[in-house]
């Protein structure tokens, strides 16, 4: 009796940004910078900024577009993040909110009410407090029963979420289980750093897990197998974190917001995920040629097309390994699943997928799927 994905839930954040429009917020920030600092830089004490480009960052990363869940700041020159106001106590926070739109949708599509799930895992980036936990808000803004947790591995934190889930159900702690992921990338974006300003957006996405004999969804896919893999890296970073205000030396942020060392991310992790993935195949008895469908992590559409072509070479069918980070950007954790909502129909029984994220940490999660 497998364990089954028998739902998928997307909800997209109701703000757009092109390239272009954030390019022009960046180069009038740089044209900003560069004339207040005009004598330090004339004195070859500072280095001007540069322009960022549209084509730059279509060409290196894939990204035409992402959504954020607020516009308002971010393309201001003289802000440039989202200006987004706390919300009372009493009030739903904007992260369960975005979380409880996916997971409705994963709920209506599993056939089942919010009472039968007994379990709820929010796994993302960030949360944004430590405590109480967002998947405990959520469990009571949706009604269900059991318990609820919070989960961080960046990247990984679907499908490692997605892993502890089926782990739940399997030892009996569980029968269904959402796994939510709510994330709020725009917060986290220093949208003054030429480098990051475009990888990422936000949005939500959510999935519901049960027994293979339980479920009543035409939309089920079965785990035949999953693998979870990490590797200590500082190379994509954030060191925003509590013991920040402890340090009076944290006046300046930059080391707070995402950075990275985007190229060596790229060469380090790539062996990494070949080597996970043909593990994991060879032990499952599988070629690469197998899946119908590639749903990978979405960071970057270069990364993307050589995974694809290591392991399936040049003879790829259309659709075979999707891309939605034109449109969505990087998300942290949900792209993978973004993917797979969007492309998993078209399958027949017996079927197979492979949904596999990799990102910081290092950390790499993959799950082999077949359609029930
Ligand atoms: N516009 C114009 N030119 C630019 C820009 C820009 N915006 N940015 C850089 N350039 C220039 C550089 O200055 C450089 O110029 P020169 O050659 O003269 O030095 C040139 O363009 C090339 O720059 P790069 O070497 O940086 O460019 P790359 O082709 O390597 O592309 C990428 C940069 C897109 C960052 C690429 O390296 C990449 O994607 N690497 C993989 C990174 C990756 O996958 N990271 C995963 C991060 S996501 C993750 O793990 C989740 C974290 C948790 C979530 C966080 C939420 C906020």
């Amino acid at each position: 009796n497998k364990v089954v994905i028998s739902g998928s839930g997307l909800f997209t954040p109701p703000h757009g940004i092109a390239n272009a429009e954030l390019v022009d917020s960046y180069n009038a920030y740089v044209d900003i910078f560069n004339s207040e600092n005009a004598g330090l830089i004339a004195q070859g004490h500072l280095a001007p900024l540069s322009y960022s480009s549209s084509e730059f960052i279509e060409k290196a990363s894939g990204i035409k577009h992402r959504y954020v869940m607020v516009k308002e700041g971010i393309l201001d020159p003289e802000v440039m993040m989202p200006l987004i106001p706390e919300r009372s106590a009493d009030s739903l926070s904007m992260q369960a909110e975005m979380g409880v739109a996916a997971a409705r949708m994963a709920l209506d599509e599993a056939k089942l009410e919010a009472g039968q799930i007994d379990l709820v895992i929010v796994a993302c980036a960030y949360t944004q407090r430590a405590y109480p936990a967002v998947a405990i808000e959520i469990q009571q803004a949706l009604g269900t029963r059991g318990f609820a947790y919070d989960m961080l591995v960046a990247c990984s934190s679907a499908t490692f979420a997605m892993v502890s889930a089926m782990n739940a159900i399997e030892s009996g702690t569980a029968a269904r289980v959402l796994v939510i992921n709510p994330e709020i990338c725009s917060a986290q974006v220093n949208y003054r750093d030429r480098d990051s300003h475009f990888i990422f957006g936000d949005v939500a996405t959510a999935v519901v897990l049960e027994q293979e004999a339980l479920t009543r969804s035409p939309q089920a896919f079965r785990i035949l197998g999953s693998r979870c893999f990490t590797d200590y890296s500082g190379n994509i970073r954030s060191n925003f974190g509590f013991l920040n205000r402890c340090d009076p030396a944290n006046a300046h942020n930059g080391d707070k917001l995402f950075h990275q060392q985007g190229r060596k991310v790229f060469k380090e992790l790539l062996p990494l995920i070949y080597q996970h993935l043909e593990r994991q195949l060879g032990d499952a008895g599988l070629e690469p040629q197998d899946f119908k469908r590639l749903w990978l992590h979405q960071a970057n559409i270069n990364m993307n097309q050589f995974v694809v072509k290591k392991l399936l070479g040049d003879a790829l069918a259309p659709l075979q390994a999707p891309v939605v980070l034109d449109e969505y950007a990087n998300t942290a954790s949900a792209g993978s699943v973004i993917a797979f909502h969007k492309y998993k129909h078209g399958f027949v029984a017996g079927d197979l997928g492979l949904l596999c994220s990799f990102g910081a940490g290092y950390s790499i999660g993959s799950l082999i799927l077949q359609k029930c």
